[in-house]
C-alpha cells in the first residue's frame, strides 16, 4: 500500500459526506487504503483524526456540519484550532471540510454546498498527500472555492 488516507465524519451531519469523500479518493488514488472514523460531533473530530494519523494515515480528511446557534459556531471554532493543533503537532495535513447550516436557506442549496465541498476537498487532499506542497501552486491565486462556484482571480 502506498498510501492510506483517513476520512472522519460525524452522525450529526445532514449530508454523508464521508461516503462522497471516500468514493472521490478512490477514484483519485485507486492504489490506496482509506480508513473511516465515524464520531457523534464536531468536537469529536480532532481526536479521531489523531487517532487516523496514529495509526499510519498520511493525511485526514475531516466532514463536519455546524448548526446555526452561536453555541454551534463556539463548538465549532473550538473543534478547528483541534484540528489545527493535531496538524501542527502531527506535521500531517487535517483538510477541513465543514458545512454551516446558516450557509443557505433551503436543504436543496445545503446538500449542493456539502457535496461541492467534500468533493473538491477529496481531491486537495489527494494531491497534498500524493505531491507535496507543490501540488496546488498552479492554482495559486486563482480564488478556487469549494461548495460554491469559484471567486476568481483579479491578478
Ligand atoms: O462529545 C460530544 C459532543 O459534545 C460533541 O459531539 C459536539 O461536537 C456536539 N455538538 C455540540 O455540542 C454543539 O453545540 C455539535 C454541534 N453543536 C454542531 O453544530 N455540530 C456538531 N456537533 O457536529
Ligand atoms: O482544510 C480545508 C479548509 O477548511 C481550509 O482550507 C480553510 O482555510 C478554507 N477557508 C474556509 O473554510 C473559510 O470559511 C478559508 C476561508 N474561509 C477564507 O476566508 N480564506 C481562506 N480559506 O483562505
Ligand atoms: O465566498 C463565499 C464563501 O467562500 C465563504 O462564505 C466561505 O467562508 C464559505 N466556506 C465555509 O464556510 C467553510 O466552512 C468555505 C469553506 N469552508 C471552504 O472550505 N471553502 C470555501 N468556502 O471556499
Amino acid at each position: 500500500i502506498e498510501r492510506i488516507y483517513g476520512v472522519a465524519d460525524t452522525t450529526f451531519s445532514r449530508v454523508n459526506m464521508g461516503e462522497i469523500a471516500i468514493k472521490v479518493i478512490r477514484k483519485e488514488d485507486p492504489d490506496s487504503q482509506i480508513s473511516r472514523y465515524t464520531v457523534p460531533g464536531i468536537k469529536d473530530l480532532p481526536v479521531a483524526a489523531k487517532k487516523l494519523i496514529d495509526s499510519g494515515c498520511n493525511g485526514v480528511i475531516t466532514l463536519g456540519w455546524v448548526g446555526k446557534t452561536q453555541l454551534d459556531k463556539y463548538s465549532y471554532l473550538a473543534a478547528s484550532i483541534g484540528l489545527i493543533f493535531v496538524q501542527i503537532s502531527t506535521s500531517r495535513h487535517v483538510i477541513d471540510v465543514t458545512v454551516h447550516e446558516d450557509e443557505a436557506e433551503d436543504e436543496e442549496t445545503l446538500r449542493e454546498i456539502a457535496i461541492d465541498r467534500a468533493k473538491k476537498h477529496s481531491v486537495n487532499l489527494v494531491k497534498l498527500i500524493k505531491d507535496g506542497g507543490n501540488a496546488l501552486t498552479e492554482m495559486a491565486g486563482k480564488g478556487l472555492r469549494q461548495g460554491y462556484s469559484n471567486a476568481g482571480s483579479i491578478d
